[in-house]
């Protein structure tokens, strides 16, 4: 019996993933590192550190910058992703969140947030579904990132729910093998080739029905 939902954040909840490859991609620039959308797939649901690192070393500079002048570079990147963040509004929420999230309070599932970014409360608040979350996973205090199962563990374990009673959503494919290794049902939203190992998939947030989701995680 399904009696949770853990959701991920960027390009499930908003569409911050577009956000996030435009000053990943700037900076990129910056350092004579271009990359296309493909790459970027590569990015998301990972860590902003671990992003950085992969854009180095596609650009074989890795060895090039130290510890601290990659925190320099990270934090560029996130103060221009905050200049996108500043402009969100509740208009932002993709289409069919908002109702998805009401619908499953008023069938009494249980709702977490298991998303990587730091960013991740703040974005909550402004689009005004913050009071949806019974809990949200604090990506620093984990040891391991997506596709690494421990953020989908540990949303379930904050919900008082075992990871079969749990359904994930996500658009990354490291968020859908993090959820598969959690041991959860996982609904992937977007491109059915990159998600093509989700359990069920959808190709927008609109498509969501939650009687759908249900249907299927039991079958
Ligand atoms: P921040 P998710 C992830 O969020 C993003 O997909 C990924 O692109 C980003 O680097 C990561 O959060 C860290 O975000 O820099 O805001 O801490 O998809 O797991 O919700
Ligand atoms: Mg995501």
């Amino acid at each position: 019996m399904i009696k949770g939902l853990i959701f991920d954040l960027d390009g499930v909840i908003t569409d911050s993933a577009e956000y996030h490859y435009q000053a990943w991609k700037a900076l990129g620039q910056d350092l004579g590192i271009p990359f296309d959308r493909a790459f970027n797939e590569r990015l998301k649901g990972i860590s902003r550190m671990e992003s950085l690192e992969l854009i180095l070393e596609h650009g074989h500079q890795s060895e090039q910058y130290t510890q601290k002048q990659k925190e320099i570079l990270a934090d560029k990147k996130n103060i221009h992703y905050l200049s996108f963040v500043e402009k969100m509004t509740e208009k932002d929420v993709l289409p069919g969140i908002r109702d998805l999230l009401k619908e499953a309070k008023q069938r009494q599932l249980k709702i977490a947030l298991a998303s990587a970014s730091k960013n991740g409360p703040m974005i909550l608040n402004r689009l005004g579904v913050q009071s949806y979350f019974d809990v949200i996973v604090d990506p620093s205090s984990l040891i391991h990132g997506k596709p690494n199962p421990e953020i989908y563990m540990k949303g379930a374990d904050m919900l008082g729910l075992q990871p079969s009673e749990c359904i994930g959503l996500e658009d990354a494919q490291a968020g859908i093998e993090a959820i598969h290794r959690a041991g959860m049902f996982a609904v992937g939203i977007g491109d059915f080739i990159v998600l093509k190992e989700a359990d069920y998939i959808v190709s927008d947030t609109s498509q969501l029905q939650l009687d759908k989701l249900l249907e299927n995680a039991r079958k």
